[in-house]
């Protein structure tokens, strides 16, 4: 990636580079290139919402233009919160869950079982919740400019139907690269390993894991099925997408500029909200004929919760308790 890097990195800064919000006047003549990193590839509502956010940007200047590279081919979602630290990068847009490795308070996003539905979750994140957590990218050289869906996350693995507790016993799962996602899967009783998404479709068609979770449209639409038997709607957890600029690229643009993209940045969010929920619902119909589908039973969810309840209490000192105090209290308010 260092020669990709290299090959690209021209195309970021034509021009002097130091016009921009200095003169904070129209349109500063300087012509630029933003490169948008994903994980998911291009048959994913998130690349759909990308390609959305292109098009709003570059129907409202000539001088932006937005290149969207999808499947982690410019780098898996860590390391592109890191290219953006270091200003090789403009745009990524991950799950929040990497980002605990940098804000330890973004683990409220992992706590499982505690955002009910998307209704919910979207008067969290537009709310005083929302506004405050995407303010605290700041200290870390990032901005947060707007929430997009990824969606609930769902079970699936390649040695049996998953209905109850005990038949996650043993299961080598992958998680993402995340302490409180790996305590919650070892209190449910499975074997779990972090990893990036990257790497995860070699290792299950390996047979180095035995499953993975992820949204629906994930699960479909990255081909799980032809490594993966067995389905469940688990919904364990709500971990958004965040719409990360990087802080010193974002510093050298004109206000205009900032404002063009922050705009579109939430217009494409929404659009991706709808898109994501219609392809969820598609992708679950689909993955019904193609998969073994399993129904977890009510009193089942109980259990899973009650498992996981040491592992928030565990969580709640690194996370911050006052934070999870008020992400919990901005839930049930919004329910
Ligand atoms: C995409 C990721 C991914 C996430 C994961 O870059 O790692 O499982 O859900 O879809 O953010």
């Amino acid at each position: 990636s260092a020669i990709f890097l290299a090959g690209c990195g021209g195309s970021n800064s034509s021009g002097s580079g130091e016009s921009g919000a200095a003169e904070g006047n129209e349109g500063s003549g300087e012509k630029r290139t933003l490169r948008v990193s994903i994980g998911v590839n291009d048959k994913h509502p998130e690349y759909e919402a990308s390609m959305k956010f292109k098009e709003l940007v570059e129907a409202e200047t000539d001088d932006l233009t937005v290149e969207v590279y999808h499947s982690g081919q410019i780098a898996d979602d860590r390391s592109a919160i890191e290219m953006l630290q270091f200003g090789t990068l403009d745009i990524t847009i991950p799950s929040t869950s990497p980002l605990v490795n940098f804000l330890p308070e973004y683990g409220v996003f992992d706590l499982p079982f505690t955002i009910p539905n998307e209704e919910v979750a979207d008067q969290v994140l537009d709310g005083e919740f929302g506004t405050k957590m995407l303010e605290m990218v700041d200290s870390q050289g990032l901005v947060g400019l707007a929430w997009w869906e990824n969606g609930f996350r769902n079970l699936t693995n390649d040695v049996r139907p998953v209905g109850s507790m005990k038949d996650v016993e043993g299961l080598k799962i992958r998680t993402m690269e995340n302490e409180i996602h790996l305590d919650a899967w070892k209190a449910l009783g499975a074997n779990p390993t972090p990893m990036a998404f990257t790497e995860l479709f070699t290792a299950m068609q390996q047979g180095t894991i035995d499953g993975q979770e992820n949204p629906y449209p994930t699960i479909l639409l990255s081909n799980y099925p032809e490594v993966q038997e067995h389905i469940s709607n688990t919904n364990h957890v709500y971990t958004p997408f965040i719409f990360l600029f990087s802080k010193s690229i974002w510093e050298e643009l004109s206000a205009d500029q900032q404002d063009i993209i922050s705009k579109a940045a939430v217009e494409a969010g929404q659009f991706n909200r709808e898109r994501t929920r219609e392809v969820a619902d598609e992708s679950l119909e689909e993955l019904k004929t193609q998969m073994t589908f399993t129904e977890v039973p009510e009193e089942e969810f109980a259990k899973f919760q009650e498992a996981v309840q040491p592992v928030i209490e565990k969580h709640k000192e690194s996370i911050g308790a006052d934070i999870v105090d008020e992400y919990l209290s901005a839930i049930e308010s919004a329910k």
